[in-house]
């Protein structure tokens, strides 16, 4: 339906605050689609979800462990991706019509070095703007390699590498996204961002998706993995956002 962009551009989801946050900081952190006395069963839900994915759609890779497609793997992941204020950052950072491109857990090990700084992609790619978020399932810390943003970034037209030498040293400049379990990070794909050290003890889990224009190579087609049981459970709307 053309319509959609319209429909969710007109509806105002994020507060004045957040909205001005993400314009000019290029990230805003905001509580999630899930109510803090659901987090314990959520959590349950994606252990059980991570366990019991197949070899093809888990990556193990340095640092993480990566499972793709959460739009299959059952009813409680259905109100991340279109939770209104995540649209509401998609119809403003976007500005037309889009649809998600991937809906992935990911589990950044205990003692892991800093991600390099980057940005999800180049200026001139189909796939931009590009508006990325990440559900925090643990809580993001100093300590559990929270994902750290250089702010305003966004609106730079460099990109980190071949700009900055040492792509994971600390910056003056860097802002960490903080936030409890069931928080959630909106942001700008442009932002030059990346998770820093985990240096706890702990796995920090978290489900990290993005969303592209619609004329855009998706990451993952969800049209060709769509399971029955799933499109029979989805809104139109959900539909709309996997291109199914
Ligand atoms: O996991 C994070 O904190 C950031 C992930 C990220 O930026 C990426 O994988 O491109």
């Amino acid at each position: 339906m053309a319509d959609w962009f319209e429909t969710l551009a007109t509806r105002r989801e994020l507060s004045a605050d957040a909205a001005s946050e993400l314009y000019h900081r290029g990230f805003i952190v905001l509580p999630g689609p899930v109510p803090p006395k659901r987090m314990e069963s959520f959590t349950d839900a994606f252990t059980e979800a991570m366990s019991s994915a197949s070899d093809p759609d888990v990556r193990v890779g340095s640092t993480s462990t990566r499972v793709s497609d959460f739009v299959n793997r059952g009813t409680d992941f259905d109100a991340l991706y279109i939770f209104p204020p995540l649209l509401d950052a998609c119809c403003r950072v976007i500005g037309q019509p889009f649809k998600l491109s991937s809906l992935q857990a990911r589990t950044l090990r205990p003692h892991t070095p800093a991600q390099e700084l980057h940005v999800d992609v180049r200026r001139d790619c189909a796939d931009w703007p590009l508006l990325g978020f990440i559900l925090m399932i643990d809580e993001f810390r100093h300590e559990n390699g929270a994902t750290r943003f250089v702010p305003g970034s966004h609106e730079w037209l460099s990109a980190p590498e071949g700009t900055i030498s040492d792509l994971r040293a600390d910056r003056t400049d860097q802002v960490l996204a903080r936030g409890p379990a069931g928080s959630l990070l909106i942001f700008n794909g442009s932002a030059w961002h990346g998770h820093t050290a985990n240096t706890s003890d702990a796995p920090r889990r978290s489900l990290q998706g993005a969303f592209i224009p619609r004329h855009g190579q998706a990451a993952t087609d969800f049209a060709a993995r769509m399971q029955p049981e799933t499109r029979a459970r989805l809104s139109a709307l959900a539909r709309h956002l996997l291109a199914a």
